[in-house]
């Protein structure tokens, strides 16, 4: 039929010693590189159209190792094990800390506990871009969040960058940051490419997040008809214009971006299809710290009060081989990735 494609996607996933055993013997391949393994693969095949996508499972075995390389080859370091991606809101609105860290000095302190927490980088962002938040202008996002990346990068923390808007991004890198990380995956300003090219060539990582629409409008009616695989499509024309701009492959990593432009249904089946994302060929991110990506779990308020639902969503994205969390609570989610690694490696 014209127009229709096929998608993989690694399960019937096992760890440690089961794992490397099961790979020796070649009933598995490494995910990633490790530690875990897969022993069957879905293959997904969907014309684009108003049918639902056709899924059928296979013994791995039975498919080309050659279809199977992004899915196997070990990601470069830092991404060869779990990241944690601490989140420093300096927002008077963001959903889950908005106004907690508002003046430079309690931004930075609270950064640098992150930091000794067990973050692996900081992600500084200074607009909020929850559902139907307002934008805030370049001048007022400069002056809240320069100060802070500048104190921190002084110190010697990786600072993520949490923007959509180029002179941000310019002034941020300026000040010390190393990545660059932008929900709109660098759509919403003309200007942004060129400036993660420049970054990229200086070393800075580039997180290229989905999202349709803007956050003040996004949630209102987000329709898919296969949401997993059309955020994987739509990903991958972001990562084409990041290529084409002259970003390195090497420097990006991707995020299917919960809760923007997704309502539970969608969240759900982007969380079960997840590892159908490593096609890509690039570290996989995922944000879902405090976000009611499910209604019930929305109904939990505070925000503050969402870690259990928060861990659980974290382990489920690495075992499906995300190696990057971008996390509030980080000692609590460093104790259960830890917990994770020792079993994933050795139980
Ligand atoms: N989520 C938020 C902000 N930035 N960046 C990436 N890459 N992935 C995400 O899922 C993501 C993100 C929203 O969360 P938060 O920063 O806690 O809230 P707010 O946008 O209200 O400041």
């Amino acid at each position: 039929m014209p127009g229709t494609r096929s998608w993989l996607r690694p399960t019937g996933l096992v760890t440690g010693p089961e794992a490397r055993r099961l790979v020796v013997e070649g009933h598995a391949r490494p995910l990633l590189g490790g530690p875990q393994a897969f022993t069957l693969v879905e293959r997904i095949v969907w014309d684009g159209g108003i049918r639902p996508p056709v899924r059928s499972t296979l013994p791995v075995v039975a498919v080309d190792p050659v279809e199977l390389r992004p899915f196997t080859a070990a990601p470069a370091a830092p991404f060869d094990r779990p990241r944690l991606m601490g989140i420093l809101n300096v927002t008077p609105d963001s959903f889950s800390d908005g106004g907690a860290h508002a003046d430079s000095a309690a931004a930075i302190a609270h950064g640098l506990r992150l930091v000794a927490e067990g973050a692996d980088m900081i992600d500084v962002g200074g607009e909020s871009t929850r559902p139907g938040a307002t934008p805030v202008p370049a001048e007022e996002e400069l002056r809240r969040v320069v100060p802070v990346v500048e104190g921190l990068a002084r110190e010697g923390v990786m600072v993520s960058i949490d923007t959509r808007k180029a002179v941000v991004m310019e002034a941020a890198l300026a000040a010390g940051a190393r990545l660059v990380n932008d929900v709109s995956g660098l759509a919403f300003d003309p200007a942004a490419p060129a400036v993660a090219a420049r970054a990229a060539a200086r070393g800075a990582w580039i997180v290229l997040m989905h999202m349709r629409g803007t956050p003040a409008t996004m949630n209102e009616a987000p329709a898919y008809r296969a949401c997993a695989l059309e955020v994987a499509d739509e990903l991958a024309a972001r990562l084409a214009t990041a290529l084409a701009a002259g970003i390195p492959r090497q420097q990006v990593i991707l995020d299917p971006g919960f809760c923007f432009a997704k309502h539970e249904p969608h969240n759900v089946e982007l969380l079960r299809d997840l590892a159908l994302l490593h096609r890509l060929g690039c570290p996989l991110l995922v944000g879902l710290s405090r976000k009611g990506w499910a209604s019930w779990l929305e109904s939990v308020q505070p925000p503050a009060a969402r870690l259990p639902g928060s861990l659980v969503a974290a382990h489920w994205a690495l075992e499906r081989g995300v190696r990057l969390l971008r996390v509030h609570e980080v000692a609590a989610t460093r104790q259960a990735v830890d917990a994770w690694v020792t079993l994933a490696g050795r139980a």
